[in-house]
């Protein structure tokens, strides 16, 4: 096992490795920007670093800094959480070439995935259930017609390197594909470098499921069940919760099980997200995520499973701790992502807190690198904190974070509290009859 870790990321997600570390006895390494100095994650790791200015792309995202970093603390792997460089081949790559152990799959997984035609196929090939739609790439107008005529309208063109949304444009009808199909590749070109694009059936009303899967990179792998992270706002996720309210225990079985073995056949080593859309009781992949994500504590709290720990384990060499037949979820779980922001336009608020008072109690977590007198810096993502709750079954979990949201206190910056307080009154939310266009509509046309 490592006797030291570093963690090239911040805020509540820098934490949560710090605490799965230091269980584990091992030491924690920092890396922190200038406007990090005074961030929890630096005081609550063993050792810290400083590796650059405020701007990610001169610190979090810094690849030689954060080498240099391991090097000077003697830190043998890197976790690198989610967004910055969890999910960047070359950084897994240039660890790996400098004996450093990258807590995540190997550079080939991450590559494979980030090209979306190449995961599908991947997928395909491996019995996943896939969107219908064009085989690889569609390089012209004609193609795209011919394709289109085969799937039938409404259709979907999306960007090859795209993923979270980017780049996607619906065609309702022939007379629409031609501007769908170009602007698609030209906005594919500017936000990517890569103007290739795929087709698939444009799926009207789906809800967003995915399934937690985890392989030691050896052909053993497990599934964790679903969370349903339909409600969305500008494809960031908002509220998740586990189970998905519209799973059933076979259904769960039959595609978790779909999901293990192709992560076990592809050797997948470590923790990733099989990521379906769900429409008329059929799944149908879109992508798969190959980092921890935001959301995983609903898994862990339904499952009672130490994510973090196991990704150290697998990464470590390891065997996996987790068996199938001994994996039973266990009641319900949802998070809530708590945003700097302010309402009704969710403008990013950052300032300096005065007042915090966590929630607390059985079945709350809190996951937050928040502090009183902390001052919340402009330049990155306005996530503060996570509110988690845990109960025995669904309405049971409701009633607890309506509870939970009426204990917390943050004062000094608006944050996007209130809005959790207005979804728990929504009767569709209390009966769980929603699907990836919901909160959009209703932030339109709140009732
Ligand atoms: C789709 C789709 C409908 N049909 N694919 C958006 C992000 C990217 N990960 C995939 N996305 C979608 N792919 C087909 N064939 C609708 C979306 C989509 C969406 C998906 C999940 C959660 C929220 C969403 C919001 C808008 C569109």
């Amino acid at each position: 096992m490592f006797s030291k870790i570093l963690i090239a990321n911040r805020g509540e997600i820098a934490l949560r490795v710090i605490r799965a570390a230091r269980e584990m006895g091992i030491a924690s390494v920092a890396v922190h920007s200038t406007a990090d100095a005074d961030a929890m994650h630096v005081r609550m790791a063993d050792e810290s670093i400083c590796i650059g200015p405020a701007p990610a792309a001169q610190s979090y995202l810094n690849i030689p800094a954060i080498i240099s970093a391991c090097e000077i603390t003697g830190a043998e792997a890197v976790h690198p959480g989610y967004g910055f460089l969890s999910e960047n081949q070359n950084f897994a790559r240039i660890l790996e070439d400098h004996g450093i152990a990258f807590i995540g799959p190997r550079s080939e997984h991450i590559a494979l995935m980030g090209d979306k035609i190449a995961a599908k196929a991947t997928m395909e090939r491996l019995g996943v259930p896939c969107v219908p739609g064009s085989e690889g790439g569609v390089p012209t107008l004609e193609q795209a017609r011919r394709v289109a005529g085969e799937i039938g309208y409404p259709v979907l063109i999306k960007a090859a390197s795209g993923g979270g949304g980017r780049g996607m444009k619906v065609a309702r009808g022939p007379d629409e594909l031609p501007s769908a199909f170009l602007t698609a590749r030209s906005e594919a070109k500017a936000a990517f470098g890569d103007d290739t694009v795929y087709m698939e059936r444009y799926l009207a009303r789906p809800r967003h499921v995915e399934i937690q899967v985890f392989g030691d990179g050896r052909g053993a792998s497990v599934h964790l069940g679903e969370r349903d992270c339909s409600l969305q706002r500008r494809h960031q996720k908002v509220f998740e919760e586990a189970p998905s309210p519209v799973i059933d225990p076979d259904t769960r079985s039959r595609i978790g099980g779909i999901c293990a073995r192709a992560v076990a056949e592809m050797g997948y080593a470590g923790a990733g997200t099989i990521e379906f859309l769900y429409e008329d009781g059929e799944f149908f992949f879109i992508e798969m995520n190959t980092r921890l994500q935001v959301e995983h504590p609903v898994t862990e709290e339904v499952y009672g499973v130490d994510l973090v720990r196991e990704q150290i384990r697998v990464a470590a060499g390891q065997p996996l701790s987790l068996r199938q037949k001994e994996l039973r979820p266990r009641g319900h779980a949802i998070e809530c992502r708590i945003n700097a922001e302010s309402l009704p336009d969710f403008r990013p608020c950052p300032g300096t807190v005065t007042t915090l008072h966590a929630p607390g109690g059985l079945g709350v977590r809190l996951d937050s690198a928040l502090y009183a007198g902390y001052t919340i810096p402009p330049h990155y993502d306005s996530l503060i904190g996570k509110l988690i709750v845990h109960a025995d079954d669904r309405p049971a979990a409701l009633a607890r974070l309506r509870r939970a949201l009426g204990e917390l206190i943050v004062d000094g910056v608006e944050t996007t509290t209130p809005l959790f307080r207005r979804l728990l009154a929504n009767p569709d939310i209390q009966t769980g009859r929603y699907d990836i266009h919901w909160l959009e509509r209703f932030l339109a046309d709140p009732d």
